[in-house]
């Protein structure tokens, strides 16, 4: 939440708990993950046991700069070739969890360019 970082882990298919005071009544949620753009879900009006619908988060901004372009291909690049294990292996580059920073994970890169944290 905007203003009140809470850090938690998803289970193997992407989905998560908070747990938030009873208190708080409107709020913004701002998720992000290592690799993927910054998804901020606005006015979303807290009860109890809200279910919020799948939230598809893209892959491809590895800067962390809410927006996927050249330069996040550019830091996948420079691990590319490398298989886990590897000095150069960087896990977050390794978008596809193969294994190995190849083509396939700047394909990724490339099927959500220009998409940026702010679109719809
Ligand atoms: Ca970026
Ligand atoms: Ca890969």
């Amino acid at each position: 939440m905007i203003g009140q970082p809470i850090s938690v882990y998803t289970d193997v298919y992407g989905d998560f708990t908070i747990n938030v005071s009873s208190s708080i009544g409107v709020c913004d949620i701002k998720i992000t993950k290592p690799g993927f753009l910054m998804k901020e879900l606005k006015e979303i009006v807290l009860k109890k046991d809200l279910q919020l619908s799948p939230i598809t988060m893209w892959a491809g901004d590895m800067n962390g700069d809410n927006v996927i372009n050249m330069a996040d291909v550019i830091d996948v690049v420079k691990g590319y070739n490398t298989i886990e294990g590897d000095n150069l292996y960087i896990a977050d580059y390794d978008l596809n969890k193969d294994g190995v920073i190849k083509m396939l994970d700047i394909i990724i890169i490339a099927r959500n360019f220009n998409m940026t944290s702010y679109m719809n």
